[in-house]
C-alpha cells in the first residue's frame, strides 16, 4: 500500500519505515510548539515510524473541536496508531513500559 494519507476503517492501513518494514498508520492530533507532542513524535520515530500524519490543531483551529469530539481529550497530542486512539504521550509512553507499543505499530 503506498505511503500517506489518513488511516480510516482498518488497522491493516499502513506505511513503510525506512527499513522496509510495515508499520501502522500514525495520525497525530499537535501543535507547532507543544513538548509533549514534541516528545511523542521522537519516542514513534525511535521506534522506527518515519510518517506521522500531523493534525495542527493549532494551524487549523476548528480540527481541536474535531479532535475533541473524536477523543472527548482537549490536550494534545492526541495519538492514533492505525484506528485505534492510543491518547495522549503519557499513554503511549505507557504502553511502551508494559511492552505493548512495539507490537501495535507493527502493521497485522
Ligand atoms: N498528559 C498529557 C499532557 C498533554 C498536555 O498537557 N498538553 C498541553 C500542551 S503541551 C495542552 O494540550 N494544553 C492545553 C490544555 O490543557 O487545555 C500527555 O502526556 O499528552
Amino acid at each position: 500500500m503506498a505511503s500517506g494519507g489518513i488511516a480510516r476503517g482498518s488497522r491493516l492501513s499502513a506505511g513503510f519505515n525506512k527499513n522496509g518494514i510495515v508499520m501502522a498508520r500514525i495520525r497525530m492530533y499537535a501543535t507547532g510548539w507543544c513538548p509533549y507532542c514534541i516528545r511523542a513524535e521522537q519516542l514513534l520515530r525511535a521506534k522506527g515510524v518515519t510518517e506521522i500524519e500531523k493534525l495542527r490543531v493549532d494551524v487549523d483551529p476548528p480540527l481541536k473541536d474535531k479532535m475533541i469530539a473524536e477523543t472527548g481529550r482537549r490536550t494534545v497530542p492526541q495519538i492514533f496508531i492505525g484506528d485505534l486512539h492510543v491518547g495522549g504521550f503519557d499513554d503511549m509512553a505507557e504502553l511502551d513500559r508494559r511492552g505493548e507499543l512495539d507490537s501495535l505499530l507493527s502493521a497485522p
